[in-house]
């Protein structure tokens, strides 16, 4: 199919340097939104070529056809909304037709837009045709409902400015600099290699297999913008992805980093990631087993088949212009010191296989255990054993929730004292009241204010953990969704565990310590927890303790049992 690529250049969204300029004087008059983190990856792809042939963020009409078909209204294969999300209020305080300033997160402006488009969307629908199911399990789906704002904006976007980067600027390319690059050297073939994950000997092998198979050059292709939560920093990931490049055979690979925020769409971001490179000059595209899985859903089934991605990237291949490598599972064939395809492996009864699974070198690594050289390089072993250090020496988070009165803040008290007397790392109590005294004494009770509170305590417990110690936290924390964004916030530095303290409201009520309860029932305070404000009973926290009939320092032991059984602290 595809035989050598088309290295002309794609068209960008920019203006030249002096009309750039002028726009950015005269933006001084125009409403700004101040862009996300998301949407500052979308912006950055939406201006230089990488959505070719998007120009700018999705109209309604291109929105639903792309929901609905997969495509763009006027036919053109494209698979992931590209939207402007917004909040009501700012929606409302425009007018059709006006241009609005888009703004990074410093007040840069990066962009113009002429807003065309304004409609309230109906996310159930976009997560059940985009993701397959309307499940908050899946990342996207959350961020959707629980991070996105509720109206969308569209328009044509009219470029000044890339976004700013500090980080590997050598590394960074626009789809015309990876098109220049390869006319420069000749490289008329291209396959490259979507990864959100550093990278082991098998990948090694099975990316150097199939440049071979496809008698290619090879780009990696690494994504740096926005990946599954939880996953390792991109700063780790780039300094193992260059430790990598030195096992390629000199001048048939090079590596580039891609700014690109995943939604973990599966079958759908298979196709999306093959356009994309194919507007970074690459004819081939590497589509694994379970391409850009989000993981097991809310009944704890994986959300696509195993092949999904493989198929629907199959089907449209032709129409794409990029041709589809299929990922190899590689193991490690003991016998005859080098790796695989698992599926070519003649005298498999024969011989000894290893492998080591991601969730076996995540318990290796957090035990600080052996990883054995013929799965890993030891430069990239030795990057990962720096940012992930055996747990007994990470910071970590403990979030007490429960009603007023349940009993969190004795028992986080008492862990705070047994956590210092075994010393080795800093403990920060954020107890409800220290907590609504220093941080948030401007806070009430809404839904509104009660987020807000939890969100700094996440914050500053994400700051701790991040910087090696422990916070003990212990609000009421009443909404399941708010939890969530907390431990999303605080995994991507170390553990977070969430202590339900399961004392019923009825006990909270009868102790009633600072006569709260009664206050709340002749309804003198409102919206009180319990009473007359929802209380989410956590679903699947670490641990669950029961305070009836059970002293605090018991309570506050079996907490410490389940840190020490999480690795997280020596006994
Ligand atoms: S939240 O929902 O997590 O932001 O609440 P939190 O910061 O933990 O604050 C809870 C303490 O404030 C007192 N208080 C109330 N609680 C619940 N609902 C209402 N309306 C309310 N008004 C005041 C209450 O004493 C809580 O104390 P704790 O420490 O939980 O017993």
């Amino acid at each position: 199919m595809t035989m050598a690529a088309n290295l002309t250049p794609i068209p960008e969204l920019y203006v030249s340097y002096e009309s750039a300029q002028k726009l950015k004087a005269d933006a001084g008059d125009l409403i700004s939104h101040d862009l996300t983190p998301r949407q500052i990856c979308d912006l950055e792809l939406l201006m230089n070529g990488g959505f070719n042939p998007l120009k700018g963020f999705l109209s309604q009409d291109d929105y639903n056809s792309v929901v609905d078909t997969m495509r763009l209204a006027d036919g053109t294969l494209w698979p992931m909304p590209i939207t402007l999300d917004v909040a009501e209020d700012y929606a409302e305080s425009l007018e059709i037709g006006q241009d609005i300033a888009l703004r990074d997160q410093e007040g840069v402006i990066l962009a113009t837009m002429t807003v065309t488009d304004r409609w309230t969307p109906d996310k159930a629908h976009e997560a059940k045709q985009v993701f397959g199911a309307d499940d908050s399990a899946h990342p996207a789906v959350n961020y959707l409902h629980n991070t996105a704002g509720k109206v969308y904006l569209g328009g044509p976007v009219t470029g000044i400015q890339q976004p700013v980067h500090y980080d590997f600027k050598a590394r960074r390319d626009t789809p015309n600099e990876m098109r220049a690059y390869f006319r420069k050297l000749g490289w008329r073939k291209v396959v490259a290699f979507q990864t959100r994950n550093p990278l082991h000997r098998a990948h090694q092998e099975l990316t150097f297999r199939a440049a071979k198979e496809a008698q290619a050059n090879l780009l990696i292709h690494p994504v740096v913008g926005l990946t599954k939560p939880g996953d390792i920093d991109h700063f780790t990931r780039v300094r193992c992805y260059e430790a990598v490049l030195d096992q390629y055979p000199q001048a048939t690979t090079t590596m580039s980093l891609l700014n690109l925020a995943m939604r973990m769409a599966g079958p759908r971001e298979a196709v999306w990631h093959g356009l994309i490179r194919k507007n970074h000059g690459c004819t081939h595209f590497i589509v694994g087993r379970d391409h850009a899985g989000p993981g097991a859903n809310s009944a704890g089934k994986d959300f696509y088949g195993p092949y999904d991605a493989q198929d629907l990237f199959r089907e449209h291949q032709a129409e794409m212009g990029i041709e589809m490598v299929d990922f190899k599972h590689m193991v490690y064939v003991q016998d005859r010191a080098q790796y695989e395809p698992a599926d070519e492996i003649a005298d498999k009864d024969d011989v000894t296989i290893l492998n080591i699974s991601g969730t076996e070198l995540r318990r290796r690594l957090s035990e600080g255990l052996e990883i054995p050289e013929w799965f890993s390089f030891p430069a990239v072993v030795n990057e990962l054993r720096k940012t992930r250090p055996p747990r007994a020496q990470q910071g970590f988070s403990v979030l007490f929730t429960g009603y007023s009165g349940s009993g969190k803040s004795t028992i986080a008290n008492a862990l705070m004292v047994k956590l210092m007397e075994m010393g080795g790392r800093p403990v920060t109590l954020l107890d409800g009241d220290i907590v609504r005294k220093n941080l948030s004494s401007e806070l009430g009770f809404s839904k509104e204010h009660r987020d807000l509170n939890i969100r700094r305590i996440g914050y500053v417990a994400s700051e701790i953990t991040k910087n090696g110690g422990i916070a003990i936290c212990a609000p009421i924390a009443p909404y399941a969704t708010t939890r969530r964004a907390v431990r999303e916030d605080i995994e991507q530095f170390g553990a977070f565990i969430e202590v339900h303290v399961a004392t019923s409201i009825e006990e909270c009520e009868r102790r009633d310590r600072k006569g709260l309860y009664k206050l709340a029932r002749e309804g003198k305070i409102k919206e009180f927890t319990g009473i007359s404000d929802p209380y989410d009973i956590p679903e699947n926290p670490e641990l669950r303790v029961e305070t009836e009939n059970v002293d605090v320092d018991n309570c506050a032991h079996q907490v410490l049992l389940k840190l020490e059984s999480l690795g997280l602290i020596r006994a």
